[in-house]
C-alpha cells in the first residue's frame, strides 16, 4: 500500500469518526409540542382530591395526556360532588371537546348527562369506577359510554376477607367497618366482600360501620367515636378487634385515634386497607396495617392507549380491569415500595 493511499485511508477514517462524535452530541431535540389547534381536547371529569389514590390518579392522566403527546387535558374536580361532574361535563359539551373521560363519584344518576354527551357525539370514557343506568328508563346502558377501564372492587373486598380467614382461622372477630363514599362503586365492592365474610361467619361480629368518605379526617373522627363507645373488644377475651378500612387515607386517620388512645396498631387492633398506597406500605412495614390490598390508580396510560385505539378508528374493548394484588409483611420489601408507581 502505497503511502498516500494509506494517508487517504486515515483521513477517511478520522473523518468517519468526527461523523459519529458529531451525530452522538446533538442534543436530543424534545419532539415539539403540536400547535394547539392540532391538540386532541380530552376534558376529564374527576372525582375530587381526597385521597393518595386520586391524587396519583390525577397526576397519571396528566403525565398520559401532555401537550409534547398531542393532547390539551382540562380537568375539572368534583369535590366528591356528582352534580359538580354533570356541570362539568356540560361544559365539556359546550366546549365540544374531542373526547371525555368520566371518574364517576357514584353509580348512579348519569342517564340524562350521558345522554347528552351521546347526542353531541362526544365518546365519553369510564374510569376507575363505573356507573349503573335505571332499567326503568328503557336506556341502553352501554350506548351511554364508548368503554370503561378500572377495578374489580368486589374481587379487592374477597382478597382482603380470604387472607382475614387465613390469618385469623376460627378466632371470633370485632370488626369495624370504614366504608368509602356511599353509594361508590369502590365502597360498594369491598363492602360486599365483608358482607360475604360476615354471612359466612357466625362468630364475626360487625360493631360498627359509617363511611368516613375515603378521607383521613372522617376516618380518624370514625375511630375516635368507636373508642368513646368503647366498641372494640378486651383483647385479653380472646376476640380479634379488626378495622375493615375501605382505603388507606382513612386507615391512616384510624392509627392516629389509636396511637392517641394509647392503644397499638397491629398488635391491639388489626388494620386491613385498601389502595396499597406507599406511604400504607411503609406502614405495613412498620407493623401498623396488617394487610392492604392494590387498587392501582395509574390510569393515564390506559386511557390514552383506548383514546389512542379510538382516534386510529379501531374499536377498544368495551371493559378492561386492572390486574392487581395485595400485601402484607411476607411479600413486602423497602425496594418494592421504592419501585412503585404511586
Ligand atoms: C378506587 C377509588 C377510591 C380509592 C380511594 O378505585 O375510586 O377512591 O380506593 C379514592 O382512595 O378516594
Amino acid at each position: 500500500m502505497t503511502g498516500k493511499t494509506r494517508k487517504a485511508r486515515l483521513l477517511a477514517v478520522l473523518l468517519c469518526l468526527l461523523l459519529c462524535l458529531s451525530a452522538c452530541s446533538v442534543p436530543q431535540q424534545q419532539a415539539a409540542p403540536a400547535p394547539e389547534e392540532d391538540l386532541v381536547m380530552v376534558g376529564f371529569s374527576q372525582v375530587g382530591a381526597e385521597s393518595d389514590w386520586r391524587l396519583a390518579n390525577t397526576q397519571s392522566m396528566l403525565s398520559a395526556f401532555s401537550a409534547e403527546n398531542g393532547y390539551r387535558l382540562t380537568i375539572l374536580e368534583a369535590n366528591q360532588e356528582p352534580r359538580n361532574q354533570i356541570t362539568a361535563i356540560r361544559r365539556f359539551i359546550n366546549e365540544n371537546v374531542d373526547y371525555i373521560v368520566l371518574a364517576p363519584t357514584e353509580e348512579g344518576g348519569w342517564e340524562t348527562v350521558l345522554s347528552e354527551a351521546k347526542e353531541a357525539g362526544i365518546p365519553v370514557i369510564i374510569v376507575d369506577r363505573m356507573i349503573s343506568i335505571n332499567p326503568d328508563l328503557g336506556i341502553d346502558a352501554e350506548s351511554l359510554f364508548t368503554c370503561w377501564v378500572g377495578s374489580d372492587f368486589r374481587k379487592e373486598g374477597d382478597t382482603a376477607v380470604a387472607w382475614m380467614e387465613e390469618t385469623f382461622g376460627d378466632r371470633p372477630l370485632n370488626i369495624v367497618h370504614l366504608q368509602g363514599n356511599l353509594g361508590s362503586s369502590a365502597q360498594l365492592g369491598r363492602t360486599e366482600g365483608l358482607d360475604t365474610g360476615l354471612a359466612a361467619h357466625e362468630n364475626w361480629t360487625l360493631a360498627f360501620r359509617a363511611s368516613g368518605e375515603f378521607t383521613l379526617a372522617r376516618g380518624q373522627e370514625l375511630i375516635e367515636q368507636v373508642l368513646a363507645d368503647n366498641l372494640l373488644a378486651d383483647p385479653a377475651s380472646g376476640v380479634v378487634n379488626v378495622i375493615y378500612s375501605e382505603n388507606d387515607n382513612m386507615s391512616y386517620g384510624a392509627i392516629n385515634a389509636l396511637k392517641n388512645a394509647g392503644l397499638r396498631p397491629g398488635e391491639d387492633v388489626f388494620i386491613i386497607s385498601f389502595d396499597a398506597a406507599r406511604t400504607a406500605l411503609q406502614l405495613i412495614l412498620s407493623g401498623e396495617i396488617s394487610y392492604d390490598v392494590e387498587c392501582n390508580p395509574l390510569h393515564g396510560p390506559r386511557v390514552r392507549a383506548l383514546i389512542e385505539q379510538l382516534r386510529q378508528g379501531k374499536t377498544p374493548p368495551k371493559y378492561t380491569y386492572v390486574e392487581e394484588t395485595a400485601f402484607s409483611k411476607e411479600n413486602l420489601t423497602e425496594s418494592l415500595i421504592q419501585n412503585r408507581g404511586y
